[in-house]
């Protein structure tokens, strides 16, 4: 009788484990589960690179607002502005000096409402960046701080009095000597500033400071904005107690990296909740933390549900992927391992299975161009490349974050001098190489693969003069290649990566499996070709893509005829299928649905 109540026990538990994990990997597409921005492609756009509209070389908002039919036509779903705030753009406006305007070169807070008004009417919204980890050293606040020791806004920010000599180390990014404490003699005291010293870190600890940003963000969600992408928001909390923090520490603790202590700070949770209570849960809204120093064990924090912090973040496993480590931004000459890639995408995508959500993203404006960084930018190669890595984007079970002028293939500029560059990091990190007397030759040749101004140029409507741009003097320079690489060009020719971007965002549209579907890995061991399966209920798609400019070969596992081709980014449709082998030509990309 015992062993029979046992038995019937067993079966019981074992029929609800079933039950369980059956409902795991369907819950998110039931009601309670889908959200909008799970099922949005979102696009960033760089405005001063956008669409200058008074021709002083500089983008801005009325720029924007005149190219509104253009993002409509991309059939994306949400706009993630970079900052256009008040800022003297020490750092192209993520240094802010005035919260609650518009940059001067941007145009006025009419425009900005014009702005989201076009936006709303075609359906699509618009996600502002919130940079509160520091402000500009010339928000008043600041200029208040640093005024006097005893000035209410003093503990607006981090200061350390020189009588107790000198702080222990944090990084300054942008720096030359690399410190990221700044000596101020008008109070004899250094301040702490993560990035440059025109970039002083706002001190989140004082509960001040947290309503000042709190009301910051109502002032434009208020306004009608739908979110908010969020600049290093983990570096936000720090142990004000400034511990020295050595290089064993940071091996044995925080995987030799800098970032990820700053990742850690004690309060960090507390004041994701209490953002999220106080401000983000009121509104419809998304969030996204830029995930710098998250790893695969700490991501669950920011954005499981139940734990009412954020919706989504992005990590940087994948995109510094290549690099030689403890070399500025160096690729390793024998490029990237698509193992390695396949891996940390992969893994990514478990990490999300069953709680939180996952973001998707291969360029942006601190990275390289796309084509450049992850295909092939030779002429040969850079159309079916560039469509080639927008088919993964655009069929991972994450929300794609799509960089501007991706979807026209742009690649990098390369500039060859120091004096071409507008950035502040490439700019101190040249001075800092030639400060320790390093080789300024190869640091100017890794820039050329890996700078951030690559992904900063102008973007290209036409073949007039400045890529139509501009008629006045660009900021920085147009990339030359716009007299073939253009929206008019593209927008008439029906194989362009134009064309072949909005064909695939209507495809991700199609079907919810593109978006809620299990993701699984095949040929996992294949050293060229990224192949996986998307399923969901009855649905079940295969995506090919060869990563290399040979043609490869793919076992699948399962007999491949007489599925139904979705998409390929060779125009004459061809496709070399063996029964469970599928042969892919350079660099070629396809969606087959499974019958
Ligand atoms: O980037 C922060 C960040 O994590 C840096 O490491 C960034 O990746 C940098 O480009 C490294 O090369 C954010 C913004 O996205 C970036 O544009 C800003 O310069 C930075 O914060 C400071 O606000
Ligand atoms: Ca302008």
């Amino acid at each position: 009788m015992r062993k029979r109540l046992s038995y019937l026990l067993t079966v019981l538990l074992m029929c609800c484990v079933l039950a369980n994990s059956s409902y795991a990997q369907t819950q998110a597409v039931t009601n309670n589960n889908r959200k909008w921005w799970k099922e949005a492609v979102v696009y960033q756009i760089y405005p001063r690179s956008f669409k200058d509209s008074n021709n002083d070389g500089i983008g801005d908002l009325k720029g924007i607002i005149s190219k509104l039919d253009y993002i409509k036509s991309l059939g994306v779903d949400v706009i993630w502005l970079n900052p256009m705030y008040g800022s003297p753009n020490a750092d192209n406006g993520y240094d802010i000096s005035d919260y609650r305007s518009v940059m001067k070169e941007f145009g006025t807070m009419d425009d900005f409402d014009a702005l989201l008004k076009g936006l709303h009417e075609r359906g699509i919204k618009l996600v502002l960046d919130l940079v509160v980890n520091h402000t500009s050293d010339e928000h008043e606040w600041f200029k208040q701080s640093r005024s006097s020791r005893t000035n209410p806004y003093r503990d607006y920010y981090h200061w350390w009095p020189a009588e107790k000599g000198k702080p222990p180390f944090r990084p300054g990014a942008f720096e030359v000597d690399g410190s990221g404490w700044r000596y101020d003699s008008l109070t004899n005291a250094y301040y702490l500033h993560y990035f440059s010293y025109k970039q002083p870190d706002l001190n989140w600890e004082n509960p001040k400071v947290r309503q000042e940003v709190y009301s910051l963000m109502r002032f434009w969600l208020d306004k009608g904005v739908d979110g908010f992408r969020m600049d290093v928001i983990p570096f936000i909390a720090k142990d004000i107690n400034f511990p020295v923090i050595t290089k064993k520490d940071l091996d044995e603790n925080y995987n030799g990296g800098w970032d990820q202590y700053m990742a850690s700070g004690p309060h960090l949770h507390d004041y994701l909740k209490e953002v999220n209570a106080q401000v983000l849960s009121k509104y419809n809204v998304m969030s996204v933390a830029e995930g710098a120093g998250v790893t695969a064990a700490t991501a669950h924090k920011f954005v499981d549900a139940d734990r009412h912090e954020l919706n989504m973040l992005y990590h940087f496993e994948g995109v510094n992927l290549g690099y030689i480590p403890n070399r500025f931004k160096k690729m390793d000459p024998h490029g990237y391992s698509l193992i390695k890639f396949k891996q940390i995408y992969s893994k990514w995508d478990s990490i999300f299975e069953y709680k939180g959500w996952g973001t998707i993203y291969l360029g942006n404006h601190d990275q390289p161009r796309m084509v450049t960084r992850w295909g092939n930018d030779v002429p040969e190669y850079r159309e079916l490349s560039s469509k080639m890595l927008t088919t993964f984007l655009m069929t991972m079970r994450a929300t794609p974050y799509y960089y501007f002028g991706d979807e026209l293939g742009m690649s990098n500029i390369k500039f060859d001098k120091i004096e071409d560059y507008r950035d502040i990091e490439s700019i101190n990190m040249y001075k800092q190489v030639k400060n320790n007397g390093g080789d300024l030759n190869e640091f100017i040749e890794a820039q050329k693969i890996s700078a951030r101004d690559n992904s900063r140029t102008p973007f290209q409507w036409n073949s007039s003069e400045n890529a139509g741009f501009t008629t006045g003097t660009p900021w920085i320079k147009v990339n030359p290649n716009y007299i073939s690489i253009n929206v008019e060009a593209e927008e008439k020719d029906s194989n362009s990566v134009l064309n072949y971007f909005k064909r695939i965002v209507k495809l991700r549209k199609s079907d919810l499996a593109f978006v809620y579907g299990r993701y699984d890995l095949i040929d996992k061991a294949n050293p060229d070709v990224y192949a996986y399966t998307r399923t969901l209920n009855h649905d079940k798609y295969l995506v090919l893509l060869n990563f290399h400019q040979h043609i490869s070969i793919t076992n699948i596992g399962f007999n491949v005829k007489g599925s139904k081709q979705m998409i390929n980014n060779y125009s004459d449709g061809s496709l070399i299928i063996n029964g469970k082998q599928v042969t892919l030509k350079p660099y070629q990309a396809a969606v087959l649905k499974i019958q």
